[in-house]
């Protein structure tokens, strides 16, 4: 093949979010557009790590993926790359490229160091929805904020890029293809989707106990892949090898456009598992299963649901966190550490100073976890946003934190299968709220309001924390019953591995009982903004730990509502989703 230098001019807006650049599909439609971001993505990690590089391509499936993969293709091999791996028909789950990374070896003994993936993870797919992609390095995690910093700043000068005239490959089928260029052999090597990622679950959980469970008469399980692409890894996994039945299985093969549907598994947006396990309105017929979980496009995410009962994604990695080593192979040496984002309820906390665990709170994104996991200080971490994963890997993984869950009810199962009397999901929470106590928790998102608006809101909140005598003034003025705020700032981390600075990472109210109001706007939208509005309130006393979240968190919502003067600034008198 020939390589070629084509010239170009910069793109407004290519600076990635919290994961990666998500715009609609048009916009990545433009001539150009993916090209240039490629390119700047190659430029800022600079020759040495490109030229004679393996790299992942692959993604969740949504549309522009195939097209994506063929361009990038032909880009790494004009920018010297030595090969390029593709998962079958260009699906890796996200987590699957961070176990590729990192574990899987080539025939030749090659080792990838760095993935493109090609998701949007929970934003619909489509030809009138989102496209996205983002870079991940050589621990298997996404690019840290020096990288996206100088990708961004690439994107805005960029003048050239180099490609090449490779004829399309055939993704559809696995092997090698090889190419000769200028500077030598050119591999393209299509792989199983699954197989790598299959092996290290293997590694990680005690498959033939799980088996037991999800084969057992006395348990039912459902799973809803949303049409993403936890679909594939579904029916390898849950199926195949632990034995679950096939009509467990909602929605598990992967659509282009997720069947027209939001790939969000949140109350919300999985509807039917939803209604499934016996919780929405519209109540499912016969009995509900024990077990249903639920996964967003790039499988990522996580929802976890009990027989009418729904598990916070907060709670869950902090029963993750106090049940792993007995449940889990391979947490059987105990936790290095855990740790949560910021937003995410203080459940995790409780758990850490009990069991006196390493805690660490870091910024919204899986990628601040990395660091951590890589000085070997964090074990299990989560995010409120249905995100929970482990050191095995470095992004979050839908398809662990279920088989983390079977395990926890697997061995506190051991001894029933035969008859006796399950310990079940809510059994599970419940006791560990009595234990712990119990952090109410609900999110309040307003999608797609206006940007400059959102933009005010926040400013107006900053503002109103220089002055904590006026906050107390308003809330009390909105409901006596909430306590003082005795703390207001803006979040700030600094990563403990590396010194690294992050500022502006969530507008915080904290009161004197522990009770806490997060405001953000989403770093993962394609248009307008989107406020993101956390709240959150312990409970110790384990006679109240029973009752309605939205009844018990009420006073705080009217407060939250009031002191950001919600309707005021977007108009809008109700959140888009709760959570
Ligand atoms: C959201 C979540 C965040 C998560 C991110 C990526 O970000 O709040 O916790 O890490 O999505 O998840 P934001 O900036 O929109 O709040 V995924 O599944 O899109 O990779
Ligand atoms: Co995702």
């Amino acid at each position: 093949f020939k390589v070629s230098r084509v010239q170009t001019t910069p793109f407004d807006g290519q600076k990635p979010g919290t994961s990666g650049l998500r715009k609609k599909v048009k916009v990545f439609k433009q001539a150009n557009y993916l090209e240039n971001f490629v390119q700047s993505t190659f430029n800022a990690l600079g020759a040495e790590k490109v030229r004679g590089a393996t790299l992942v391509v692959s993604g969740d499936g949504r549309y522009f993926s195939k097209d994506a993969v063929q361009i990038i293709t032909k880009m790494a091999a004009g920018n010297g790359v030595r090969r390029i791996w593709v998962g079958q028909n260009g699906l890796l789950s996200t987590p699957a490229v961070s176990a590729v990374i990192r574990e899987r070896v080539g025939a030749d003994g090659s080792k990838a160091t760095g993935a493109f993936i090609l998701t949007a993870s929970h934003n619909p797919g489509g030809p009138n929805e989102d496209f996205g992609i983002k870079y991940n390095m050589e621990n298997g995690g996404p690019a840290p904020e020096g990288i996206t910093d100088k990708i961004y700043e690439n994107t805005k000068t960029i003048k050239e890029y180099l490609t090449s005239d490779l004829p399309d490959v055939d993704i559809a089928s696995t092997g090698v293809t090889s190419f000769s260029g200028p500077e030598g052999q050119f591999d393209v090597e299509v792989f199983d989707s699954a197989s790598d990622y299959v092996k290290l679950m293997k590694s990680i959980f005690d498959f033939e106990s799980i088996k037991k469970l999800l084969s057992s008469p006395s348990f039912t399980f459902c799973y809803d892949a949303l049409h993403g692409v936890a679909g594939a890894y579904a029916k390898r996994i849950f199926v195949e090898e632990l034995g679950a039945k096939e009509s467990s299985l909602l929605n598990c093969v992967p659509k282009e456009d997720f069947g027209g549907g939001h790939p969000d598994p949140n109350l919300t947006y999985a509807k039917e598992l939803v209604a499934r396990m016996g919780l929405g309105k519209s109540n499912s017929d016969g009995e509900p299963p024990e077990f249903g979980a639920a996964a967003d496009g790039d499988a990522d995410r996580n929802m976890i649901l009990g027989k009418r009962f729904f598990v916070t994604p907060s709670d869950s990695v902090a029963i993750i966190a106090a049940n792993a080593v007995e449940s889990i192979p391979y947490f059987s040496g105990g936790l290095k550490g855990v740790a949560r984002s910021m937003p995410t309820s203080a459940a995790l906390d409780v758990v850490a100073k009990n069991l006196k665990l390493k805690f660490f709170e870091v910024p919204t994104g899986w990628k601040f976890f990395g660091n951590l996991m890589d000085a070997g200080m964090c074990s299990v971490c989560g995010e409120e946003s249905f995100g929970t994963g482990s050191d095995h890997i470095r992004e979050k993984d839908g398809i662990w934190a279920v088989l983390a869950w079977l395990s926890i009810l697997a061995y506190k199962n051991k001894d029933n299968l035969n008859g006796g009397k399950l310990v079940t999901v809510e059994d599970i929470v419940r006791k560990h709220w009595a234990t712990y106590g119990r952090h109410y928790y609900t999110r309040y998102d307003y999608e797609n309001v206006d940007a400059g608006a959102a933009k005010e809101l926040m400013a107006h909140l900053v503002k109103l924390q220089s002055s904590l005598p006026e906050v107390n003034k308003i809330v009390s003025g909105i409901r006596s019953d909430v306590s003082k705020v005795v703390h207001g700032d803006e979040f700030e981390y600094k990563d403990p591995v590396d010194g690294s600075v992050s500022k502006h990472q969530g507008i915080r109210y904290l009161f004197e009982d522990g009770s806490r109001l997060v405001f953000r706007l989403s770093g993962t939208g394609s248009e307008g903004a989107t406020i993101r509005l956390y709240i959150e309130q312990y409970e110790k006393d384990p006679s109240k730990t029973g009752r309605d979240s939205q009844e018990a968190l009420a006073p705080l919502v009217a407060v939250a509502l009031g002191l950001s003067k919600m309707q005021e600034f977007t108009g809008r008198s109700a959140p888009t989703v709760i959570t």
